[in-house]
């Protein structure tokens, strides 16, 4: 690509961004997402660094300052008033000053703050950012250990399809079985006034969704509960993946901040969630596994989640044959890394997390695989992103076979993640 082509992405990029941005936090996108997300927040912050590292620390910040007294971090905060998304405040009556979900999300804080760190020009903000931050994200890596791994295994579960962030990946299809749906209250979906519904979750695993919440309502937000009482316990390779790289992230950070105790306790987080993830190997697919953690079996679904953990320092045979399932991925999808296998019978191009590509998650696998030695696979990863783009746009998501968009139009995370990949 030209300098000039790259220059006309960024400054489209940014354009996107700036639109979406409302001062201390940004947006997913106007309409379909009006309210703060967790997860899409740290990754934003990364594209908002690019040309303002002041403001990139606010949007961590904005997130942090919500964050619940057991140091959980909710997966949305309600700033403002907005009745163009369903479930709002309202339904999850959480109680908190500012109104939140009572879920998380992925953890990738961590890994945000050390990369906003390592690469700030203003090296003194940074530092005294970075630190503010240090023991509310260490407190969020507690939590998790604490709550979502009652035994100490090493690894965390969901509780909701909501927390892994890829919503209604075939992942869960069969643990979803076993939530009801009797006792729903009436419910009117937002999301489908603003996107294609055929590109969306169903209505019923709109009414699981929605059961669990009124479930977990029920039990007053108590974490201490929630996790023994969910009839849904997953323990998604990818989400843990995340949270032991955050947590290496952090140790290092804390690190050069002379944090030696949050250093030394996320450094074991790390260490331990390493091991325990073999546990999650397959050999036959390739790649990690979820585990339905009430069966206590491996789910048998070809998904993204399992090749996400190329993000954390996996054992290299590990990164190698995953490197290697995406050059087999690549040759059945003209742009990778579609959310599920194309193989499968269950895969579907254009429904959300069940087949199209997203470019938060090609930003963290090409992130994996080159440090791990697989350059050719990582740019391989990157090209199919930056086509994507310049073929249709900054989309929510896209269809792995043609490359439509789909989903939500003018999107944040989009944006922020083609600002990371032409750098
Ligand atoms: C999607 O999830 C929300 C619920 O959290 C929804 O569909 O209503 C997911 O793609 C999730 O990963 C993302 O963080 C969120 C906002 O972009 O949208």
């Amino acid at each position: 690509m030209t300098v000039s082509a790259t220059n006309d992405i960024i400054a489209r990029a940014v354009e996107v961004l700036r639109e979406n941005d409302q001062g201390a936090y940004t947006i997913p996108t106007k309409g379909l997402y009006p309210f703060q997300w967790n997860w899409d927040s740290c990754l934003t912050a990364l594209g908002l660094a690019h040309y303002d590292e002041a403001r990139a620390w606010t949007e961590m910040e904005t997130l942090f300052a919500h964050q619940w007294p057991d140091g959980m971090v909710p997966h949305i905060v309600f700033h403002v008033w907005n009745d163009g998304y369903f479930p709002g405040p309202e339904v999850w009556r959480t109680g908190r000053p500012t109104a939140t979900s009572g879920i998380t999300q992925p953890a990738v804080a961590g890994f945000a703050a050390r990369r906003l760190f390592d690469r700030a020009n203003d090296k003194k903000l940074a530092a005294e950012r970075a630190r503010a931050l240090l023991p509310k994200i260490d407190a969020w890596h507690r939590w998790f250990y604490e709550n979502r791994d009652p035994k100490g295994e090493g690894l965390v579960a969901i509780i909701h399809p909501w927390e892994s962030g890829r919503d209604n990946s075939i992942d869960w299809d069969e643990a979803f079985e076993r939530v009801p749906t009797e006792g729903v209250e009436p419910y009117t979906r937002r999301d489908t006034l603003h996107a294609d519904p055929a590109h969306r979750p169903t209505r019923e695993q709109y009414d699981r969704y929605v059961w669990l919440v009124q479930h977990f309502r029920g039990l007053g937000w108590d974490n201490a509960r929630l996790h023994d009482a969910s009839p849904f316990q997953v323990v998604d390779p990818g989400f843990n993946a995340i949270l032991i790289r955050a947590a290496a992230d952090l140790a290092d950070l804390a690190a050069t901040l002379g944090e030696t105790e949050i250093a030394a306790a996320n450094r074991a987080r790390a260490k331990k969630g390493l091991a325990a993830m073999e546990r999650l190997w397959s050999e036959a697919h390739g790649q990690y596994l979820c585990l339905d953690r009430i069966t206590g079996e491996l789910i048998d679904s070809a998904s993204v989640g399992g090749i996400l953990p190329a993000f954390a320092a996996i054992p290299k045979p590990r990164a190698a044959a995953i490197a290697a399932t995406v050059e087999r991925l690549a040759g059945k999808a003209r742009y990778v890394v579609p959310s599920h296998d194309p193989v499968d019978p269950r895969f579907d191009a254009k429904r959300y997390w069940r087949g199209p590509v997203w470019l938060v998650v090609n930003y963290m696998i090409s992130d994996g695989l080159t440090a791990a030695g697989h350059g050719e696979v990582a740019q391989r990863i990157t090209q199919s992103s930056l086509d994507l783009i310049r073929e249709s746009g900054f989309a929510e998501y896209y269809d792995p076979l043609t490359g439509e968009p789909l989903g939500g139009g003018r999107f944040t995370w989009t944006a922020a993640m083609v600002i990371e990949f032409l750098r």
